[in-house]
């Protein structure tokens, strides 16, 4: 991930993370980096505040748990005007149990995304082809990801939105199958309180979801970051982001793999 732009020291990433970590846990947005007079990082700088956010995560208990890939799909890219593939990393105060509840006032403004999630037997790393990707899976579950920008109005350039962990939020897991299943063109239905706001398929994910994890691999190697066994891959969103609202019921059913959900209160 070669940059023109001058590599930032570690005190002004330890800096903006700190103020993305800050507006996560205050439910408080702030405004885009690339907004401000010298604030735009580069792309490599924006994955190391990532690292950095990540690790005041791990400080204060936190337990990583996966990767995530995101901007996969062609409704996404175009919803949010960045045309490029992200890569986020999940800890395990991020998940939501299946049939588990959130609080809005917990969030800016979250959305909600139907995923599939691969689950790790053995640790990958570089470029490897979706069958080679495919041998390192355990099982594979119908996901909902929860993404919630630290920016105002859910704005930013991918620079920014890498910087803040591409968006993660929370993740809930569905039933877990066995890696055999064909994912390549699975239909995806996100109901809010029974009401669906999304249809449609998983072949919307980079073509195939395999793919995606085999693109996660490669992510993992630029980044410096590791996938290892027992790591969740969140492949990336179906369909656009629908914004959550409070009293809402949210299920995700997906073709042969089953449903999963949750709740948020007001
Ligand atoms: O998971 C995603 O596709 C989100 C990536 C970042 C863009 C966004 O926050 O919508
Ligand atoms: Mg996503």
């Amino acid at each position: 991930m070669a940059s023109k732009t001058k590599r930032r020291p570690a005190t002004e990433i330890n800096r903006i993370a700190k103020a993305l970590d800050d507006a996560q846990r205050k439910a408080a947005p702030i405004a885009q980096l690339s907004s401000k007079k010298d604030g735009a990082l580069s792309l490599d700088d924006a994955y190391r505040t990532q690292a950095t956010t990540i690790a005041l995560r791990l400080k204060r208990g936190d337990v990583r748990s996966g990767v995530k890939m995101g901007l996969t799909s062609r409704a996404k890219a175009a919803q949010m005007g960045v045309f490029e593939p992200v890569y986020g990393r999940l800890t395990d105060g991020m998940l939501v149990q299946d049939g588990g509840s959130i609080a809005f006032a917990d969030y800016c403004h979250p959305r909600v995304e139907p995923e599939i999630a691969y689950l790790l037997k053995s640790s990958m790393s570089g470029r490897l082809s979706p069958t080679e990707a495919m041998t390192h899976v355990e099982a594979v579950a119908p996901a909902i990801e929860i993404i919630d920008s630290r920016y105002r109005n859910f704005k930013f350039s991918l620079e920014d939105v890498v910087a803040d962990n591409t968006s993660a939020s929370g993740y809930v897991l569905g039933p877990w199958a066995a890696p055999d299943v064909d994912t390549s063109n699975l239909g995806m239905v996100l109901e809010f309180n029974g009401r669906a706001v999304e249809v449609g398929s998983s072949a919307a994910i980079l073509g195939h979801p395999e793919r995606s994890l085999a693109e996660a691999a490669r992510f993992a190697a630029e980044t410096g970051d590791e996938l290892q066994a027992g790591f969740i891959v969140l492949a990336g969103a179906a369909s656009a982001a629908t914004a959550l609202t409070p009293d809402t019921s949210v299920k995700l059913t997906v073709e042969v793999l089953g449903s999963t959900g949750f709740n948020v209160t007001g």
